[in-house]
């Protein structure tokens, strides 16, 4: 609760648009906006304060099967258009003479975070270029460059996309453009502000505001060097991928699980999340996804029993499949999964 006007307000604001949003109702929702004008909420709190929490409590309803993909398609889609309606409070009052890129890495499909921080940038006075979801490494290199811009920002909500911030700074490296300075932010940077060093980006933050400060700090530091290189592991793990998924799952079947398809599919997840954990370095990045998963699988018909057998089948399949230093790396991020999973078993069962 941040707005200084009117924090008696924000709760009750709040709460009418969840409400708004959980029956549907592009309309109540607008009349929760002009309330919040009225008492005085800037647009750059109605963001944060009433959009943001409210796009998160939507989140943990669907992992929870309480609402539907259509609901939440439906409030992502009203926010969407409230932010292009509150676009015109955004006008800056001066410029900053700063340019910032800004966009989701590949596979990326969240972007109204990104856009945020878009807007914000904007009121600050920045020039500022929003490509949106899923933009392509080499298209965003391609603009940083044409526009001569000052700052790249990335967002990367889903843990096993952060390969591709990884990417990125390499890319920017390769073309000669290290100079320029990768700011970062989605799910997996605002719980471990320690993963933007990791990843060799310059810096990250939790919320839209948070990414202003760190830009002017990033602006007013030194110049970096070139990326770090990536992690060995992480390197053997890429190229054995396919055949880690085609051997998990060739001992599922053979141990009488069925589902051919989905199994397969779930290990590549579970390849990537491992990917994105140890290019990271982080292997606690890992327990967040099984608390997660035991959360929502079940809705997709998969019991935590299951999940326990497949994990234990891929973590032997890696042991076996990667001997060596690098192997035992990467072998024991696939035992933490397995750990994890059985002390999430263990939790629901209780002492
Ligand atoms: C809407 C939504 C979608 C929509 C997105 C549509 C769109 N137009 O963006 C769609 C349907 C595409 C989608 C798909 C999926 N989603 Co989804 N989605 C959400 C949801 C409900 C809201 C996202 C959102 O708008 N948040 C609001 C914004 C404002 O917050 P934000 O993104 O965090 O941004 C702020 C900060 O992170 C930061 N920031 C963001 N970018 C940047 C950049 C920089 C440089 C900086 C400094 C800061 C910064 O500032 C922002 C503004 O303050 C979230 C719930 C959640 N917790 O976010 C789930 C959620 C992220 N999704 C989830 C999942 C699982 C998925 C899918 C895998 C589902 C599926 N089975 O297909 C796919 C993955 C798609 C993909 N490859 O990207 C999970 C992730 C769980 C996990 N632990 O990994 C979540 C958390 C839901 C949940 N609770 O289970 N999703």
């Amino acid at each position: 609760m941040s707005s200084e006007t009117t924090p008696e307000k924000l709760p009750a604001l709040q709460q009418a648009y969840l409400d708004a949003m959980l029956a549907g109702s592009g309309r109540a929702a607008d009349r929760v906006v002009e309330g919040a004008l009225d008492a005085q909420l800037t647009p750059q709190r109605i963001y944060l304060d009433l959009f943001q929490p409210t796009a998160y409590a939507i989140g943990r309803l669907w992992q929870r099967n309480q609402v539907s993909v259509a609901q939440e398609h439906l409030a992502t889609a009203i926010i969407e258009r409230q932010m292009g309606e509150l676009h015109p409070l955004f006008r800056p009052q001066r410029e900053r003479g700063r340019t910032i890129v800004i966009g989701c890495v590949p596979d990326e499909w969240h972007r109204v975070g990104a856009r945020m921080v878009a807007d914000f940038f904007e009121a600050a006075g920045w020039t500022v270029h929003y490509l949106g979801a899923a933009v392509p490494t080499r298209d965003l290199v391609a603009i940083t460059r044409e526009t001569g811009a000052d700052l790249v920002g990335v967002s990367a909500q889903m843990l096993f996309n952060l390969p591709r911030v990884d990417e990125l700074v390499r890319a920017l490296d390769a073309a000669g453009l290290a100079g320029i300075p990768v700011i970062a932010g989605g799910m997996p940077f605002s719980e471990q502000p320690g993963l933007a060093a990791a990843l060799n980006v310059r810096g990250s933050g939790a919320d839209a505001a948070a990414a202003l400060a760190v830009a002017e700090q990033v602006l007013a530091g030194p110049v970096t060097a070139h990326p770090a290189a990536p992690g060995l592991a992480a390197v053997a793990l890429e190229r054995l991928r396919e055949r880690l998924v085609h051997e998990a799952t060739a001992r599922c079947l053979a141990a009488g699980d069925s589902g051919e398809a989905l199994i397969r599919a779930g290990f590549g997840y579970t390849t990537k999340m491992l990917l994105a954990a140890l290019t990271a370095g982080a292997p606690e990045l890992l327990d967040g996804q099984v608390a997660w998963g035991n959360e929502r699988q079940p809705h997709d018909g998969v019991t935590p029993a299951q999940m326990l057998a497949r994990l234990t089948h891929y973590a032997a399949a890696l042991h076996t499949l990667m001997p060596g230093p690098e192997g035992a790396t990467a072998a024991a991020y696939a035992d933490r999964l397995v750990a994890l999973q059985r002390q999430a078993m263990a939790a629901r069962l209780g002492p």
